[in-house]
């Protein structure tokens, strides 16, 4: 694209905002300051590097296109190819599967931060922070109870796996001088009605317990409710209600996945009550389609919603934006780009709201006005803003990634 005309749309913008009170280089150095999580699984469909047994655990990466990621290196390099379409620096999400094992079978009871050792340095040198995730699926110990199994071995191992992650994420935090922070979902569930719904949550409480004994400073532990998994449709032992409570008590942060929750419940409302109660939140922006099917996100209602509750809450610097999506069926390095576009392109949108007028408005019980200014904000310029914000990052602009992908798919990912 025209970086003239990029810049001439850009101070038109400029000016159009400014006469809503609104000042758009602000918007933009708030929106440089946040560093998404990117989820290491888009790029191999939630595989690893463990063994090549398949996904278990409810979650499914349903489609079979070409050129996915089979290794450490051809997962880093299409990580970064991501990251140089994708405005700002950020974060990258690793599964304990996606350590670097050598060839050598690990079992998750026995990994150790030199496991990751590779991944620490290259996150170094690429200017990427690590943050990280306990994995208790894809493995012949998972069945449908890990941390909640009455079975005191099973419950253990799983109990040391996750004590294990947690070691790990310190010395990524440490290492990196910015807080690692851990996420925690397990599968643990039910297909069927259970008679044990206490038994099972008491079991969970009781390993969590065990597991956050050990008090550490460079990491956050995050802790991910569910609804329902795929085979677990009957009860989840990590549910909402469980979690809340638990992190409330533990001063823990809660992992908000926007796949995770009743079709019709806003995840966007939870923000204001859990920070009244909780230190931070982890977010996993996806996109549900009828089912916790990770579809890519996109810049819909429910991701801009969050996005302007998380700014009208004042709470960017309390709130870790993740994403957690795996479409198997289109381009992977492409999906990574859409995905981590369209977040920041709602996250902008929410900066560029003209919240003092539209407070005003509802201080004076002006309920029209707030409506229409709610509604002639979505369209704003704001894509003129986001054209620049690309342009100043020095990324692709608009829809010219198209042609990057594709690129890099011809050169690279139809050769595997
Ligand atoms: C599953 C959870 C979880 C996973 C990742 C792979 O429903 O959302 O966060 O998607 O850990
Ligand atoms: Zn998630």
């Amino acid at each position: 694209m025209n970086e003239q005309a990029i810049k001439q749309a850009y101070e038109l913008a400029v000016e159009r905002y400014a006469a809503l009170g609104v000042d758009v280089e602000k918007a933009m150095d708030l929106l440089a300051q946040v560093q998404l999580s990117m989820h290491c699984w888009q790029a191999d469909d939630v595989t690893g590097f463990e063994s090549t047994g398949s996904l278990t655990g409810g979650i499914q990466a349903t489609g079979n296109y070409p050129g996915k990621a089979r290794n450490i290196d051809e997962l880093r390099a299409d990580i970064l190819k991501a990251v140089s379409m994708i405005p700002g620096n950020h974060r990258l999400s690793l599964h304990e599967i996606y350590g670097d094992f050598g060839g050598q079978f690990v079992d998750r009871d026995q990994v150790e931060p030199a496991h990751f050792e590779s991944w620490m340095q290259w996150a170094a040198e690429n200017n990427l922070k690590l943050d990280f995730n306990s994995t208790s699926f894809s493995h012949p110990k998972s069945g449908d109870l890990t941390l909640a199994n009455p079975d005191k071995g099973i419950r253990d191992f799983w109990i040391e796996h996750t004590k294990r992650c947690r070691a790990i994420s310190e010395e990524m935090g440490k290492r990196q001088g910015s807080p690692c922070v851990m996420n925690l979902w397990i599968h643990d569930g039910s297909k069927d009605i259970t008679v044990n719904r206490m038994k099972y949550r008491a079991l969970l409480k009781d390993s969590l317990d065990q597991i956050f004994e050990q008090e550490y400073t460079h990491m956050l532990d995050s802790i991910e409710s569910k609804v329902f998994g795929i085979g677990l449709e009957s009860y989840t032992v990590g549910s909402n209600d469980f979690y809340i409570g638990y992190a409330a008590q533990k001063q823990k942060l809660v992992t908000l996945d926007t796949g995770h929750f009743h079709p019709t419940e806003s995840v966007a409302d939870k923000v204001s009550s859990l920070l009244l109660y909780v230190p931070e939140l982890l977010l996993h922006v996806s996109r549900p389609v009828r089912w916790d099917s990770d579809h890519v996100t996109i810049m819909n209602d429910d991701t801009m919603d969050l996005c302007k509750e998380i700014v009208r809450c004042d709470a960017l610097n309390r709130v870790h934006v993740g994403l957690d999506y795996f479409d198997a069926s289109i381009n992977r390095i492409g999906a990574y780009v859409i995905g981590s576009r369209a977040t920041q392109k709602c996250l902008l949108q929410a900066l560029l709201e003209p919240l003092d007028t539209l407070r005003k408005y509802e201080e004076n019980g002006q309920g029209f006005e707030r409506l229409a200014l709610l509604e002639e904000c979505k369209s704003l310029p704001w894509n003129a803003v986001w054209d620049m914000f690309c342009l100043k990052n020095g990324v692709p602009v608009g829809e010219s990634f198209i042609a990057e992908v594709q690129k890099y798919e011809a050169e690279v990912t139809s050769k595997r």
